[in-house]
C-alpha cells in the first residue's frame, strides 16, 4: 500500500531526515521518501498501517501532515 501526504514545517535536510526517521520507525512501514521542495511524503507500507497513524507520527515529531 502507498500513502502520500504533504508535510508542513520542514525547513532543511535535518527536518527531512527527522520526518523520514519517524515514519520508518512506524511498524509496517517499508519505504519512505520525503521531498523538501515539494513537501511530499510517500510511504510504502503494509496494508494494516493507516494514514492516520503515519500522520500522527509526523505530528509527534513536531511537523504538520496535511491532505
Ligand atoms: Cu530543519
Amino acid at each position: 500500500m502507498k500513502t502520500t501526504f504533504i508535510v508542513e514545517g520542514m525547513s532543511c535536510e535535518h527536518c527531512v531526515k527527522r520526518v523520514t526517521d519517524v515514519l520508518k520507525a512506524t511498524a509496517g512501514v517499508k519505504k519512505v521518501r520525503v521531498n523538501l521542495k515539494t513537501k511530499k511524503a510517500e510511504i510504502d507500507h503494509a496494508d494494516n498501517v493507516t494514514a492516520d497513524a503515519l500522520k500522527a507520527a509526523v505530528t509527534e515529531a513536531g511537523y504538520q501532515a496535511v491532505a
